[in-house]
């Protein structure tokens, strides 16, 4: 629709612009807003100096991979684009964290935080509610229809992974989207996920798997005010940071997504105990019904948390362990530490890759394919084929492994997919992200 205006409805709008900048500046310094990181790769976290976030739940579309789009509610960063997660709201231990949530949707709608204690709604204790008829209406205090507000307030008293969703009808209303993640940081400091000394990674090696579901019928029929029958739920899209791949492995913010900020490539640089001694740290949402076992090909992580409980016994003893394929149960976060190690340091001269590398013609060459079998060697590819290999990097496949869940309502290789993307030791020559 084309968007015009009369000029005196214009004049208007200028109007009110002056006067919300005369007000602000005479009212002295505006709250400052949450800042969310621009970061292109890894966690773009949304922090705030006072640890305040006002999130507005409100409608929006996404673009999903098959072509489609959808309607979705979600949580968004007050005067931002609708986004869908919400937005990955990052804290330290100990803050009091305060969340003012304004709801423009057209039913009651909550915030719960699992995990957190003594929540707190509008300065009292956080209680479900109930009707006249004594059933319940919502786990937690809710904001009223169409621009009711409520605010919660809570201390992030340990560190971890957390969820944040409605409690209000969640089969309805967790499924639209109303859902983000929580990051407490340790007392110990930033680079750690927990406060113990081996839960230390590298910083720039941060990312998220936020894993969800959508019926495409529950969300056409709230878009459309129709009844829907929750007993005939069926997943038809399953979604990684609130895409499909390949749009997984775009960028944060890439701009044709402009409503699904967060990439879900795992940029990482191979294990050195010397220059990379720290491993990567990857933190697992699963706010769907189903579980998941995700994992990187040809890796086993080290399991280190789970719903926001470092791995240890009562005496502090590691508990951690190994694991392929990570089963994330349904309303589960798991902290999982990665490394990858060059194992065989193959090298062209030194020590050449045991097998015989077929001629050109009985090659194919996929769209990652630097040409080289090497890390960090960019080889001769034939002519016509294109690579999207920026610096001999490689690439492997990170995914669901419930493989009918790789699925865009039929369209296969374009769900629960992204890359764990293995740049050469540092220094090299591949661009900063
Ligand atoms: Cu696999």
């Amino acid at each position: 629709m084309k968007y015009s205006k009369t000029p005196w409805k214009r004049l208007g709008s200028i109007i009110a612009i002056l006067v919300l900048l005369v007000t602000s500046f005479s009212s002295g310094q505006p709250a400052a807003a949450a800042n969310q990181s621009v970061q292109k790769v890894g966690i773009a976290c949304t922090t705030d100096p006072t640890n305040t976030f006002t999130l507005n739940a409100q409608s929006g579309h996404i673009l999903l991979p098959d072509g489609n789009t959808m309607y979705m509610w979600s949580y968004s960063l007050d005067g931002k684009a609708f986004q869908y997660p919400g937005p990955v709201l990052c804290v330290n231990e100990g803050a009091v964290v305060t969340v003012i949530l304004n709801n423009s949707l057209p039913e009651p709608v909550s915030i719960m935080f699992p995990g957190q204690e003594d929540v707190q709604a509008d300065g009292s204790d956080a209680q479900p509610e109930f009707d006249g008829s004594n059933n319940l209406g919502s786990l937690t205090k809710s904001a009223a229809a169409n621009n009711g507000s409520v605010t919660y307030q809570f201390t992030a008293s340990r560190p971890g992974t957390f969820i944040y969703e409605s409690g209000t009808n969640p089969k309805k209303q967790v499924a639209m989207g109303l859902t983000g993640a929580l990051i407490v940081r340790p007392a110990l400091g930033a680079k750690y996920a927990y406060n113990r000394a081996d839960s230390q990674f590298t910083p720039s090696e941060e990312f998220l798997v936020f894993l969800s579901e959508i019926d495409p019928y529950q969300h056409m029929a709230v878009e459309q005010g129709k009844d829907y029958d929750i007993s005939g739920y069926h997943t038809h899209y399953w979604l990684l940071n609130g895409r499909g791949f390949p749009d997984t492995i775009a960028d944060n913010f890439a701009t044709w997504l402009p409503n699904q900020p967060y990439g879900a490539l795992a940029l990482i640089h191979p294990y050195d105990i010397v220059n990379h001694p720290y491993p990567a740290l990857i933190r697992y949402v699963n706010v769907g019904t189903e579980d998941i076992p995700f994992h990187p090909h040809g890796n086993n992580g080290l399991v280190i948390g789970r719903d926001g409980f470092a791995l240890e016994g009562s005496g502090g003893q590691d508990l951690s362990f190994e694991k392929f394929a990570i089963n994330i149960g349904a309303g589960q976060t798991w902290d999982v530490l990665s490394k990858w190690y060059d194992a065989e340091s193959y090298d062209e001269q030194i020590n050449p890759v045991p097998v015989t590398i077929p001629d050109v013609a009985n090659q194919t060459f996929g769209m990652f394919y630097s040409g080289s079998p090497y890390l960090g060697k960019l080889g001769t590819l034939p002519p016509g084929v294109n690579t999207l290999n920026q610096c001999g990097e490689y690439y492997i496949i990170s995914h669901n492994h419930a493989l009918f869940q790789l699925d865009a309502w039929g369209m296969t290789m374009a769900g629960q997919i992204t890359y764990l993307r293995i740049d050469p030791p540092l220094p090299n020559n591949c661009p900063v992200p």
